[in-house]
């Protein structure tokens, strides 16, 4: 059957036609359609399949990237449009699914869109998190948070019927398992997104996020990453974590035997994917369910170890995960033996208690144990893996010379450059034909166009187009206005004092306080910022109260506002990722050197022909390889220097405060009386304090470099020619940066799937 005439079957089913649905009823007939139609296909097959477990999947709006890998969008766009309206505007009905948090949720969905586009067997395995990670709404100055309910009675959500028993110390509960289909880009493959649920979800609490953690059976799946302030919230992670990893792994199971093989061949056909520790679990509980089917102790530990690899995301230790053995008796009472004995194992392999699983105060630590019983261990760029075998992980890389390797993230080009783009990809397509788009490397074949006058006018024009957009979604969404013809300087990502927000906005204050004194830019400047702050993490709702007072003082400056902007973006996640990097003149990817393990918005916006302002951190290392010298704006102290810091212990931001005058003027205004009449004076005073006493992630060490380079960016941006030439060379350098290229790197070194 067509496409056509399955809409116009699921607009029948509602009683309605084309011409008299609206908007919203067009989503849901398309929603209905695609996914009826992905139902009916097939999900790749191979040796052996992977599951990609993760405790988030940051999949983002699905229409348009289904339609586009499904081949139907220009079909689709063609039916709407001969019915007044638009996809664009359809989509706007379409609510993000609030599944993940970060660059870690957002590279599992990458991956998963990669995975199934290069035709592998290979299901993502999570959890239904009803309200999501939360809502951020920014009243009187601050974050608050509120309940994200994103599924609605139509959904991509697929009831499969198939549920599996957990047996948690207080009984048995049944996680039911939901699908959600991921086609593959153009190649008839659909694979899976399996998301575990309780069968009787809590409600959502009327407001706030607080609800009653006590309740597991009920709010198990209510919120990502719920408050862990207290024992009641760490044992509600600790049952989430069980839960999707005693589901998936029953699952897999089921699934190997559906395929005709015994348990022991376990490893041969299945690869599991720890995403983080948040998964960990899955290797005792494996363990469990072969011992179960009659392996042996010594054989179940071999046979797992052999099928799991597991990615390391972050050196902080504050991310590495830890949980007393106890809370593990109490919620998941099967697994706490076999843990035990996985660290009798793996004591017997030497290392000593630095690599122990359980510590001498009986405390499991989850990366410890992954990476004694995963075959792979990986970090996510190079130098992030090259500072977790020399350093942080140093006594397990010798141990196990064979184990660790790189693997430098990706994103996929589908939908951050076709979907979200699509001036600029046919733009590049216009000069050297699609090849590109199942091959991402082509996009070197941009190169030769450095000198074409007319190429460059038109990265030009369409990055003009996509900053006219981004500003008419900012006054609608938000009612902000932004002078497009400014220069679009973006940071969006977690707020986390790591990743240095607060840098930038002393930035912001130091260029208001030269305007002020009559020392105005070429050309107005817009800074744009997007972040959530983890709802217990107060110096970062601090630096969010900080950039809103900030906002506010320079919209009510005459003297300053023509010439610079602060605008903070309420609620950031996918889609209004989508609006804002297309427009970015400038990416901000500014945090500590060996802290950002890699970065992936950093990708998207290179794509996008966005110049780089980084330190060599993460995958900008990799970037300013690629792009060269002239094509990036570095500065800052290296990861070197930064981890030579740390270990003598002799950073003091007060010597910069007393060696830097004009730094210490701006830095003195956060509790000005101008800043305080316009923000909360405690968030402000802790900001204040926090510089001058600890500033743990060295901003004021940077912060004058980073100035210094930032008007020297903005400087060279007004060579509109030459600033063309570095937007082409970061678009054609970018291709090392798609996800299908990571995602044949984990296959070739990690999964064997083919
Ligand atoms: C840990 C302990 C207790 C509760 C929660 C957590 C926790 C939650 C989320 C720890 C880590 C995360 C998320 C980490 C994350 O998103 N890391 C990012 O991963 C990206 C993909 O590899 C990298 O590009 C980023 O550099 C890294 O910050």
């Amino acid at each position: 059957m067509d496409f056509e005439s399955r809409l116009n079957d699921a607009l029948a089913d509602m009683g309605l036609t084309l011409d008299e649905a609206g908007d919203a009823q067009i989503f849901c007939a398309l929603l209905r359609a695609t996914r009826d139609l992905e139902l009916e296909m097939r999900p790749a097959t191979g040796e052996r399949k992977l599951y990609y477990f993760s405790a988030e999947f940051l999949v983002g709006r699905l229409l348009r990237s289904n339609l586009m890998n499904l081949g139907l969008l220009d079909e689709v766009e063609g039916i709407l449009a001969a019915h007044g309206t638009t996809l664009a505007r359809v989509e706007d009905c379409e609510p993000e699914p609030s599944l993940g948090n970060g660059g870690l949720g957002r590279l599992a969905a990458c991956f998963l869109d990669s995975i199934a586009s290069l035709g592998l067997a290979g299901d993502g395995v999570g959890l239904n998190y009803h309200y999501g990670l939360f809502r951020q709404d920014l009243a009187d100055g601050v974050q608050r948070e509120e309940p994200n309910p994103w599924i609605e009675p139509e959904s991509w959500l697929i009831d499969t019927g198939r549920s599996f028993s957990v047996p948690f110390g207080f009984g048995d509960l049944e996680a039911r398992m939901f699908d959600i289909e991921v086609p593959g880009y153009k190649n008839d493959t659909v694979n899976r997104l399996h998301l575990f649920d309780v069968p009787e979800p809590a409600a959502a609490p009327e407001h706030g996020i607080g609800f009653d953690k006590g309740d597991v059976a009920h709010s198990l799946t209510s919120f990502l990453y719920p408050d862990d302030s207290d024992e009641a919230g760490r044992l509600l992670r600790v049952y989430q974590q069980y839960f999707m990893v005693s589901a998936g792994a029953q699952l897999i199971l089921a699934e190997l035997e559906e395929r005709g093989f015994a348990p022991e061949e376990l490893d041969a056909h299945v690869a599991v994917h720890i995403n983080d520790t948040h998964p960990s679990m899955v290797i005792p509980e494996l363990v469990r369910l072969l011992m179960e089917r009659g392996v042996s102790f010594e054989d179940a530990a071999g046979i797992v170890e052999r099928t799991c690899a597991y990615t390391n995301h972050t050196i902080l230790a504050e991310a590495l995960e830890t949980w007393p053995m106890r809370f593990i008796e109490q919620v998941a009472p099967g697994i706490a033996p076999i843990i035990r004995r996985l660290d009798a194992l793996a004591r017997e392999r030497g290392g000593g208690d630095a690599v122990a699983v359980v510590d001498g105060g009986d405390v499991v630590h989850m990366a410890n144990m992954d990476v004694h019983f995963s075959h792979a261990v990986n970090g996510v760029a190079a130098l992030h893996t090259q500072i977790l075998v020399t350093s942080e992980m140093r006594p397990f890389a010798e141990l196990y010379p064979g184990k660790f390797t790189n693997k430098t993230n990706g994103i996929t080009f589908r939908r951050w450059l076709m979907g979200c783009n699509r001036p600029l990809a046919d733009h590049i397509t216009s000069a050297i034909g699609d090849a590109w788009e199942r091959d991402a490397s082509r996009l070197e074949d941009l190169l030769p166009f450095a000198g074409d006058a007319s190429f460059a006018r038109g990265l030009l024009d369409i990055k003009r187009d996509a900053k006219r957009e981004l500003a008419e979604w900012l006054r609608a969404s938000q009612g902000v206005e932004v002078d497009p013809d400014s220069v679009f300087d973006i940071q969006v990502k977690r707020m986390h004092q790591y990743k240095r927000q607060q840098m930038n906005a002393l930035y912001a204050i130091w260029k208001y306080l030269q305007i002020k004194r009559g020392n105005v830019p070429n050309r107005p400047v817009t800074m744009i910022f997007g972040a959530k702050a983890a709802p217990a993490y107060t110096l970062a709702k601090d630096t969010i109260a900080l950039l809103l007072a900030l906002s506010r003082l320079i919209a009510d400056d005459g003297q300053v506002s023509p010439w610079l902007r602060l605008v903070f973006v309420e609620n950031y996640n996918v889609t209004a990722a989508e609006h804002l990097i297309p427009a970015a003149d400038v990416s901000e990817q500014i945090s500590l050197a060996s802290k950002e393990a890699s970065g992936t918005s950093n990708m998207k916006f290179m794509a996008n022909g966005a110049v780089t302002l980084g330190t060599l951190d993460g995958a900008n290392v990799e970037i300013a390889n690629l792009v060269g010298e002239g094509n990036i704006y570095l500065f800052g102290r290296s990861s070197e220097d930064v981890i030579g810091l740390y270990d003598r212990g002799d950073y003091r931001p007060w010597d910069v405060w007393l060696s830097d005058g004009e730094l210490a003027e701006a830095l003195d205004f956060i509790v000005s009386p101008e800043l305080l009449a316009r923000g909360d004076a405690g968030c402000l005073t802790r900001v204040y304090r926090d510089f001058l006493a600890k500033d743990y992630f060295m901003a004021l060490l940077d912060a004058r470099d980073y100035a210094s380079v930032k008007e020297r960016c903005l400087a060279d941006y007004e060579d509109r020619d030459a600033w063309a030439g570095k937007m082409l060379v970061n678009v054609a350098r970018s291709g090392f940066f798609s996800s299908d290229r990571t995602i044949r790197e984990y296959d070739r070194d990690i999964w064997h799937l083919a």
